[in-house]
């Protein structure tokens, strides 16, 4: 049997190639090969670097699909279906949006790939396809069942060179616009940490990212896995609550272990606001606008990625230039002001289904209007073309090379060492001229 991977691309870029440049490997589709049964022959194809080859013998493409490449998956399904190749779709967005992601294939996974795939395998071979697998949520499944995603599948095809690994699964914090509360429903999973430092030996490079929604969701968990990491001299990265700070103990083994810096999403600086969407973690007993928070990250020398969400209820133009001086005053190494997104099925969807609040007729990723960060709702406290202007002028100046220069100026951080000016430099400029080439750009292809 032949099964072909497919990674899809955001869409098209009006004035540049079909490109991403700043591609990391498709993890999810190594996990995919790596729990196929031996002896189906397994291709990859990655639409954000290379064409596709419709007409390749294939009995089985299996597509990943996030909300963004919605639109493209759906036409990359159609093309392979027209020539008579069977298609399944897994992911976040058929899972969130099962009825709509049926109507563009042959079959449907939902949830985790690890329960049903050696079924779904099985069935297509036997050439008796279901049209709906669901993954039942099971906190004490571990993900990738013990064993290695196939890397194999990634070499030569120019991926950053950083190797993406799960240790935990979701997260138990319920923000009310979060796509991964909507998905995992608040359960945190993690995998056996003898299997993760197997994993880590079995590849090259010294350089992970863990891709955890909240590697610090379990204080307990996380300080085993930085006990075993510690002899393996990685580097790595990952994503966590802020809370994470106020465990010393945690902070320590996290930095003994080589931790270079998480992308943190902060999201306001307004107590009401992070009230609003839920986002508990982030206040702790006594919220001081982060200044406690931020000492102790810089205090461990970590470089920090922060994210924000721009266009809360309670958010004004003025305050969304707050959060841009706040960033700025800060000194992050990298940050992230993202227009808030309602991702279906989200409890922020639904408020603003319910308040008819949503544009592009409530299927932003589908619309043909639509485009990359604008915003897809209307907020309350300024036109939806007004939040997305403010956001792509904060990005803007944000990447500007003066501000560059100038947040680089952190003794404690990004001047710590030649590796992490290194760091730095290498990623600051990438991820400026992704944001100027992304902005505007249209879903799909055709
Ligand atoms: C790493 C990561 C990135 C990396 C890129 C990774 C890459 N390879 O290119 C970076 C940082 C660049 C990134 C960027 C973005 N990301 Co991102 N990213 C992730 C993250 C944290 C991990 C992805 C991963 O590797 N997971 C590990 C694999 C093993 O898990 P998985 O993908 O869930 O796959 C499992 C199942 O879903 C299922 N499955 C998945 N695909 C398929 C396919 C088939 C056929 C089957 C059967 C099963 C199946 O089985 C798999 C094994 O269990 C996820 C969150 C998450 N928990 O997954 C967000 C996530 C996917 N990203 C998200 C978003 C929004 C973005 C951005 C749009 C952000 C932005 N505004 O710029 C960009 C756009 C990226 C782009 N396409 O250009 C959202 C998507 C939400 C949604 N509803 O679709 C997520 C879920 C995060 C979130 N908090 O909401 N991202």
């Amino acid at each position: 049997m032949r099964l072909t991977l497919v990674k899809p691309n955001l869409g098209r870029m009006e004035h540049s190639l079909y490109v991403d440049e700043g591609r990391m490997e498709p993890l999810q589709l190594g996990v995919l090969a790596g729990i196929t049964p031996p002896g189906v022959e397994i291709s990859l194809c990655d639409d954000r670097c290379e064409e596709i080859d419709y007409d390749a013998p294939a009995d089985l493409v299996a597509i990943t699909v996030e909300t963004f490449t919605a639109r493209r998956a759906y036409e990359i399904s159609a093309e392979f279906r027209r020539r008579g190749r069977r298609v399944v779709l897994g992911g976040f967005h058929p899972t969130l949006l099962p009825e709509e992601a049926a109507q563009h294939a042959d079959a449907i996974v939902t949830g985790d790939a690890e329960p049903v795939w050696e079924m779904v395998i099985a069935d297509a071979q036997a050439g008796r396809l279901q049209s709906h697998y669901r993954a039942a949520p099971d906190a004490r499944r571990t993900a990738q069942n013990g064993r290695l995603p196939n890397r194999e599948l990634f070499r030569g095809r120019g991926y950053l060179p950083i190797t993406l690994m799960q240790f935990g699964r979701g997260c138990p914090n319920d923000c009310e616009f979060c796509a991964i509360s909507a998905y995992f429903a608040r359960r945190h999973t993690f995998r056996p940490v003898a299997d993760v430092v197997r994993e880590i030996e079995a590849q090259d490079r010294r350089l992970v990212f863990f891709v955890d929604d909240n590697i610090v969701a379990d204080h307990a968990a996380a300080k085993e896995l930085f006990r075993a990491l510690i002899p393996l001299r990685l580097r790595w990265v990952s994503q966590g609550c802020i809370d994470m700070v106020h465990d010393r103990e945690l902070m320590d083994l996290m930095v003994a272990s080589g931790c270079l810096g998480h992308v943190i999403g902060f999201e306001s600086i307004e107590a009401e606001t992070l009230e609003g969407m839920r986002k508990g973690g982030n206040l702790g007993s006594r919220f001081t606008g982060y200044e406690r928070e931020i000492a102790i990250l810089k205090e461990y020398g970590l470089q920090t990625w922060a994210a924000f969400t721009l266009g809360h209820d309670r958010d004004t133009p003025e305050s969304l230039y707050r959060l841009l001086d706040f960033a700025l005053a800060h000194k992050f190494t990298f940050a992230a002001f993202n227009v808030l997104m309602p991702y279906p099925n989200t409890p922020f969807y639904r408020r603003l289904q319910a308040e008819g609040r949503l544009l592009y007729d409530g299927r932003w990723w589908l619309h043909p209007q639509y485009r990359f960060n604008h915003a897809a709702f209307q907020p309350r406290g300024m036109a939806a073309d007004e939040l997305t202007a403010i956001a792509f002028d904060i990005r803007s100046r944000w990447n500007s090379p003066v501000a560059m220069v100038r947040r680089f100026l952190d003794p404690r951080t990004n001047l710590r060492s030649l590796h992490r000016m290194a760091i730095y430099w290498l990623y600051n400029p990438l991820f400026r001229r992704e944001t100027f080439k992304k902005q505007g750009l249209r879903f799909g292809r055709n």
